[in-house]
């Protein structure tokens, strides 16, 4: 029997050699203990690419861990001992090492979280749980500035967290004279020769092994394994983080809204993955980003809107997860209920917009903002699907995807299911949107000009029908007031007919059927 001092756990997305549950560890007295569990990998059903990232990060993790001196207890998936969840893991170890005290870094969700909660009393030893600072705002510093305010906008937010870091400020002014720079960033883009890409590594024999796993293990779950090119190691990241500085930074702001059908990625940084599990500093990042700036190498539109994103998307989308509690994955506020539509495990539809942003899904796991918002969230919205099911699809098909994040996007940015605690109106729009945005409907068997008729835009009919269908709330929000005038001009003959489209284009859906894929085992 073995008797060490500490016992320091580290989750998948916990792969930061400064996590504060290594911090002022002993590396001769300490060991550390990370687990592939099977619990983790299937309480959603996730893209293949999801998982191999993650196990392929942890491996790599644990490598860097032991050549910096730390003893790693590491539990593999296929191990036979292996229990499948942390808890049971935990117990092993405890029972193995005979540590006097565990020390870990509260997850990042509710239900882990809950599990950490009860092993402070579980195994007869000290169990101390760290708050995870690698945030720049903390639950209590988020929740003071909630307090008392009527509306939480991240705007505000946002000016605090400026300030607080003092990126892009001028004594205590925003550099430029503005905050934020969103009006200079919505232009379209065209496919040239020199769009620049993400950079994409060749799997060592690491990667390959979980490459390997995965295929046997989790041939069943949606997404394409191969080929798989992402980072998986910390000089990987920073090569990724590098590349993206210099050759898309540039231009990230003017095209940030943009949708192309031949460019997955355009001028987006592709770091979200990265930044998540840990392998990637987001204040550094955005110092980084910064540099480029006063360098003259990158202009603020730019910088000052992938600066937003992370110190003012990510930190307050991550606050009002934890300030509403486990139960916000529950809101439905508009009350909608009908199953996710098939095609979104399937991809299998006319519509080229959607073809496109699930296709890609499927192949990278990854699609970028507004293909997220105003392609597959937008449909979601206006077919009126339920946002429960929807939240668990985007849970499980993005490689980014953990819930503190993906919730308050999904739920709340996206489906305006938490009655507008995130965002002041609904992000739905017509096709008219996806047009100007995109070159997806030129290649589309539908007319993005028409409302009416068996060649309309789905989006159209769909959109005018959302908006009929929830008036007595959008009525009162002057943003959704001004559309509904517009609808009360038609005639009753045309709102008959778009309403008539609109259900004729939904039964369809329902008929072509529906899928739980993303449920794991009951
Ligand atoms: P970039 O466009 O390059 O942006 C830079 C960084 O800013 C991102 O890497 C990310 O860290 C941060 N960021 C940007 N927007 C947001 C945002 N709204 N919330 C939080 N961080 C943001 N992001 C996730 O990280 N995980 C998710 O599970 C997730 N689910 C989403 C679900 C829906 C329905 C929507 C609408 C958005 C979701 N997002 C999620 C936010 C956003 O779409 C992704 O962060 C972004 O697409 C990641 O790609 P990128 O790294 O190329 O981002
Ligand atoms: C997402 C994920 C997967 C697929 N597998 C594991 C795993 O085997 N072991 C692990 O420690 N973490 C995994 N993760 C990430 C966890 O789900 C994540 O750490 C929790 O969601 C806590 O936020
Ligand atoms: Fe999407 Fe409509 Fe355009 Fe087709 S016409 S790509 S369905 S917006």
């Amino acid at each position: 029997m073995l008797h060490i001092d500490t016992l320091r756990i580290v989750l998948g997305d916990q792969l930061t050699p400064t996590l504060s549950a290594l911090r002022g560890g002993d590396k001769t007295r300490d060991v550390v203990l990370m687990m592939e569990v099977a619990d983790e990998t299937t309480y959603v059903r996730h893209h293949k690419k999801k998982i191999a990232f993650i196990l392929a990060a942890m491996r790599a993790f644990a490598d860097e861990l032991r050549a910096s001196g730390w003893t790693v207890d590491y539990r593999r998936l296929d191990d036979p001992a292996n229990t499948g969840n942390f808890t049971g893991e935990v117990a092993r170890a405890v029972a193995h090492h005979r540590p006097a005290r565990i020390v870990a870094t509260e997850a990042g969700e509710h239900r882990v979280a809950a599990m950490q909660e009860r092993w402070r009393g579980r195994f007869g030893i000290e169990a101390d749980v760290r708050a995870d600072d690698r945030f720049l705002c903390s639950k209590t510093e988020f929740a003071a500035w909630a307090d008392g305010r009527r509306q939480l906008r991240m705007e505000f937010f946002y000016r605090d967290m400026r300030r607080k870091t003092g990126l892009l400020m001028r004594g205590g002014e925003p550099e430029g004279g503005k905050w934020n720079f969103d009006s200079d960033n919505r232009k379209p883009a065209r496919g040239d020769h020199f769009m620049p890409s993400p950079r994409r590594f060749a799997p060592s024999p690491r990667t390959r092994a979980v490459l390997d796993l995965v295929a046997r293990r989790f041939a069943d779950h949606f997404g394409e394994l191969e080929p798989f090119a992402f980072a998986t190691t910390r000089a990987e990241a920073e090569e990724s983080a590098a590349n993206f500085l210099a050759v898309a930074l540039p231009r990230f702001g003017d095209y940030q809204d943009a949708m192309l059908s031949s460019e997955k990625f355009l001028y987006h940084s592709v770091l979200s993955p990265l930044i998540n599990v840990g392998l990637l500093d987001p204040l550094d990042l955005c110092r980084r980003a910064e540099a480029e700036y006063r360098a003259g190498r990158a202009p603020l539109n730019s910088v000052e809107g992938f600066i937003r994103q992370i110190i003012g998307w990510r930190e307050f989308i991550r606050g009002v997860y934890w300030l509403k509690g486990p139960n916000y994955v529950r809101g439905n506020a508009l009350g909608a209920a009908r199953r996710l539509p098939a095609m979104y495990w399937t991809g299998d539809t006319d519509m080229a917009c959607m073809a496109a942003a699930i296709g890609q899904t499927r192949e990278e796991a990854y699609a970028h903002h507004i293909q997220r918002l105003m392609v597959t969230g937008n449909f979601a919205l206006l077919a009126g699907v339920d946002p429960h099911e929807l939240h668990e699809w985007y849970l499980a098909v993005y490689a980014d995807a953990f819930e503190w994040v993906e919730a308050p996007n999904t739920i709340g940015m996206s489906q305006f299911a938490d009655g507008g605690v995130v965002a002041s109106k609904p992000y739905a729009a017509s096709g008219a949107y996806i047009r100007r945005m995109s070159d997806y409907c030129g290649a589309c068997r539908y007319s993005v000009d028409q409302r009416i008729g068996p060649d309309a835009c789905p989006f159209n009919a769909l959109y005018w029908d959302f908006l009929a269908r929830h008036r007595a709330r959008f009525n009162a929000n002057p943003r959704m007031a001004q559309m509904l005038r517009t609808y009360d001009r038609f005639s009753d003959a045309a709102r008959a007919a778009l309403h008539e489209q609109a259900a004729r284009f939904l039964a369809h859906l329902d008929q072509a059927g529906t899928d739980r894929r993303s449920r794991g085992p009951a």
